[in-house]
């Protein structure tokens, strides 16, 4: 697959998702390749759940509850109602629709299909051009050391409400994850047009990326332009416990902080015109942009800000 003008980002959660989808409607149809997060996945009720790729499968073919930020639209919980009555375990949401692609997929990994090869088969069946790849087909888990012991990561962000203090962060299996193939294929394909860091928490969604063996490499060997977006808008995340983790983990919680932590490969940040003065003294180039996605058009425009940007340094 030649990846002319392709566009290689690198997402998880549901920042990075809204972007994504900005990418997906502002580029040709099948030159995005989305590599997602999938340290947040973990087997539960028997099921393999895989949360940020299931946040992409969904915004990208419109059926994303938005509200929620996770699982289906219009879902019914007839599941959820009747498992609570038998006295299962409720506490992690599963609508109805959103439970036939947890099922499904379990049955296909079950039948040894790869996970890569299970989630390419489900976007297409949704109409998705974009690919939807998993950082690794091998297991990578987050797991969180608190002030409550060592957690799951589903157990700290939704169990227990991201409510317990992160001492540090881990990424049990990295070192024995292989990246996708195609996915250092496109790095090292010097027509790659972009690679672009969404908006997502750097610790929990973009790290478990980078510390796949080869990945972060690769990205520092990468000659097309690595672009990042800003996940701190004036000086707190815009959604989920970024901000709260980046306190705790002796960070300052401002726009430059993330730039820096990604410095060794980063040739561009975007970040909100609030952080001005943050990332004014950055030793790499900015460009400033309204990086609150609210509507539709938002995450246009700022993909569309984003590829410019990186054209502007190819
Ligand atoms: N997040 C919650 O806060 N509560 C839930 O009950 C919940 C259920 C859920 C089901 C499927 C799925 O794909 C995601 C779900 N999430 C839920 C979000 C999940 O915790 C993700 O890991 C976050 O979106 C962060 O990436």
């Amino acid at each position: 697959m030649s990846v002319d003008g392709k566009v290689l980002a690198l997402s998880g959660g549901v920042g990075g998702a809204k972007l994504a989808l900005g990418l997906y409607r502002t580029l040709p149809r099948d030159a995005l390749m989305i590599v997602a997060n999938t340290g947040d996945d973990f087997e539960h009720l028997g099921l393999a759940i895989c949360p940020d790729l299931d946040t992409l499968l969904y915004t990208l073919s419109d059926k994303a509850n938005l509200e929620l930020g996770w699982g289906r639209r219009d879902e019914t919980w007839t599941f959820m109602d009747a498992l609570e009555k038998l006295g299962g375990e409720t506490w992690f949401r599963l609508g109805d629709g959103d439970l036939a692609t947890h099922v499904e997929r379990t049955r296909r990994l079950a039948a040894g299909e790869r996970l890569s090869a299970i989630m390419d088969d489900f976007r297409r069946r949704l109409g998705i051009a974009a690919r939807i790849l998993p950082m690794s087909d091998d297991k990578v888990r987050t797991r969180l050391d608190t002030d409550r012991g060592r957690l799951d990561f589903q157990d700290y962000f939704v169990r227990l409400r991201c409510e317990p203090i992160v001492r540090r962060i881990e990424f049990a299996g990295a070192d024995a994850a292989r990246p996708q193939a195609c996915v250092v294929a496109a790095l090292a394909d010097p027509a790659l047009r972009a690679v672009v860091i969404c908006p997502s928490n750097p610790f929990i969604s973009i790290d478990p990326i980078l510390v796949v063996p080869g990945v972060r490499d690769a990205l520092r060997a990468c000659r097309a332009p690595v672009v990042a977006v800003s996940p701190i808008i004036g000086g707190k995340a815009v959604k989920g416990p970024t901000a709260k983790m980046m306190g705790e983990l002796g960070l300052p919680v401002d726009a430059a902080a993330v730039a820096r932590y990604y410095r060794d490969f980063l040739d561009i940040y975007i970040a909100d015109e609030a952080d001005r003065g943050a990332v004014a003294g950055l030793d790499l180039p900015i460009t400033l942009a309204p990086t609150l996605m609210v509507t539709p058009e938002d995450r246009e425009n700022l993909a569309r800000i984003v590829l410019a940007a990186a054209d502007r340094v190819r």
